[in-house]
C-alpha cells in the first residue's frame, strides 16, 4: 500500500521536498523495503525488473549503508550512480553493451606447464599473514584515515613484490568524492598488451555499529589472495601475452563506488577487458562445497571456464553455484559496463561468515586458518595465467 502511495505521489511529483538530492541510487526490492520509511530518501521511479530509483543527499549514503547492513546483514544491495541519467539507464537495464570489437576468449587450457608450478608456489602462511596485517587496521572505512593507510600499505606491499618483474607497475587511483584511493597493479602483456585480464577485491571494511572493522574475511581474504597471485606470477617470472591488472577497490561497502568509477573509466576508454574475477569473502567455509560461483550479475561462459579450470587444476575441489539476488560485490560494476565478470564465493547464501560487518570479522573467527582462501587464490592464479596466455 505504502509503495502505491509513494508511486502515486511520485507520479504527481509531490515527493517530500526535504531531499536536496544529487545522490542517485538503484536498489532492489529487499533493499527498498528496508529503507522506504527513511525520510531522507525519495522514490523517483521503479522498473518491472523490481529495481527502484531513489534520490538522497550524498552525505546520507554512509548512514544508509550502515542501516541496510544492520537490517539485511549484507552490503548495500544498492548501487550509487554519478548522475540521474546514469541511474535511469541502470534502472532500464540499458547499461553499456560489450565492446563490439571485443573477441571472446577461446577459454582453451594450454598452460599446464606454467600453472601447476605456480599453484604449488602459493603459500597459505603468506595469505594468513596478509589477512592478519590488514585486519590489524582498526578499520579500513572509505572515508577514514585508516582507510587511506590501508590503501598505502597495499601499494607498498605490491611494489615490494612486483619490482622484480620487468613489466610491473602499481598506482593508486584517486576518487574525487572520498579520500580512500583504489590500488591498481599491472603486469604488462608481451604482445596482446591492450587486452586486459582483471583480478579484483575490495580493500575497504565497514562495521554497522561503527565499532572496529577488522574485515578479515570481508575482504582482507580477497586482497591476500591477489597479493599471493602477484607473488607467484613474479616468482615464476611469468610473462603473459595479455596484460594482467590486480585491483584493490575502495568503497565497495558503500555502494560499489570504487569499482563503478574504475569500470566506467575503462569502458569510456574502450579498454578491451577480456575477463574480470572478483574475490570477496573467501576464507569462511560455511557450506559443504568448497566454491560457489555466483551466477547472477556474472558471465555464464566465463563461469563455465572457471569450472573447467577447477576441474583441471583443483580436481579435489567441489564447485556449486549461488545467486546473490542483488549487486553483491564489485564484479557487478564490470557487468554493468558490459564486461564478462565472475565471483567465486566462500559458501552458499545465508551460510556465509556471520561476523561480517562487525568487530568480530577477525582471522580467529575464520578459524585462524587460510586453507579456504588458498583454494580461491589458486583458482585466481590459474584464471590469470590461462586467460592472459589465451591466443584467441
Ligand atoms: C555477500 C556476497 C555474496 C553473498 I551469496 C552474500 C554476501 C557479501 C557482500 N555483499 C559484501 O558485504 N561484500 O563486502
Ligand atoms: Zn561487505
Amino acid at each position: 500500500m505504502r509503495l502505491q502511495i509513494a508511486l502515486m505521489a511520485m507520479l504527481m511529483g509531490a515527493m517530500p521536498a526535504a531531499v536536496a538530492g544529487n545522490g542517485w541510487i538503484t536498489a532492489d526490492e529487499v533493499a527498498w523495503r528496508a529503507m522506504q520509511d527513511d525520510a531522507a530518501i525519495a522514490l523517483r521511479g521503479s522498473s518491472p525488473a523490481g529495481l527502484y530509483l531513489l534520490e538522497l543527499d550524498l552525505d546520507q549514503v554512509g548512514r544508509l549503508a550502515a542501516t541496510l547492513h544492520g537490517k539485511l546483514r549484507h552490503c548495500g544491495g544498492f548501487m550509487l550512480h554519478e548522475s540521474e541519467d546514469e541511474a535511469r539507464l541502470a534502472l532500464a537495464g540499458t547499461g553499456p553493451q560489450a565492446l563490439p570489437e571485443r573477441a571472446r576468449p577461446s577459454y582453451r587450457l594450454t598452460q599446464q606447464a606454467v600453472v601447476a608450478p605456480a599453484l604449488a608456489r602459493i603459500d597459505p602462511a603468506k595469505i594468513a599473514a596478509t589477512i592478519m596485517r590488514l585486519s590489524a587496521f582498526p578499520n579500513r572505512y572509505f572515508s577514514s584515515a585508516q582507510g587511506v593507510e590501508a590503501s598505502d600499505w597495499i601499494r607498498l606491499a605490491w611494489e615490494e613484490i612486483g619490482r622484480q618483474h620487468p613489466g610491473f607497475s602499481v598506482v593508486q587511483f584517486a576518487h574525487a568524492a572520498y579520500r580512500q584511493p583504489s590500488v591498481i597493479a599491472t603486469i604488462l602483456g608481451s604482445d596482446r598488451t591492450d587486452e586486459v585480464v582483471v583480478l579484483g577485491a575490495h580493500l575497504d571494511s565497514i562495521s554497522i555499529a561503527g565499532s572496529a572493522a577488522p574485515g578479515a574475511d570481508d575482504d582482507a581474504s580477497g586482497i591476500a589472495g591477489l597479493t599471493e597471485v602477484l607473488r607467484t606470477l613474479v616468482a615464476g617470472k611469468i610473462q603473459p601475452r595479455r596484460t594482467i591488472k590486480l585491483i584493490a577497490y575502495a568503497a565497495e561497502e558503500v555502494g560499489l563506488r570504487g569499482s563503478q568509477e574504475i569500470a566506467k573509466a575503462f569502458r569510456q576508454a574502450r579498454v578491451d577487458v577480456v575477463g574480470v574475477l572478483q574475490l570477496d569473502m573467501t576464507n569462511y567455509k560455511g557450506s559443504d562445497k568448497d566454491i560457489y560461483l555466483i551466477d547472477d550479475h556474472t558471465d555464464p561462459a566465463q563461469n563455465q571456464f572457471l569450472r573447467a579450470l577447477a576441474a583441471a587444476y583443483l580436481p579435489a575441489l567441489t564447485v556449486g553455484s549461488e545467486k546473490c539476488g542483488y549487486a553483491c560485490s564489485d564484479h557487478a560494476s564490470w557487468t554493468g559496463q558490459g564486461y564478462a565478470a565472475s565471483m567465486p564465493f566462500e559458501s552458499a547464501m545465508g551460510q556465509d561468515n556471520p561476523h561480517i560487518h562487525t568487530r568480530n570479522d577477525t582471522f580467529a573467527n575464520s578459524g585462524s586458518q587460510a586453507a579456504h582462501a588458498l583454494k580461491f587464490t589458486r583458482l585466481a592464479a590459474a584464471f590469470a595465467i590461462e586467460l592472459a596466455a589465451d591466443s584467441q
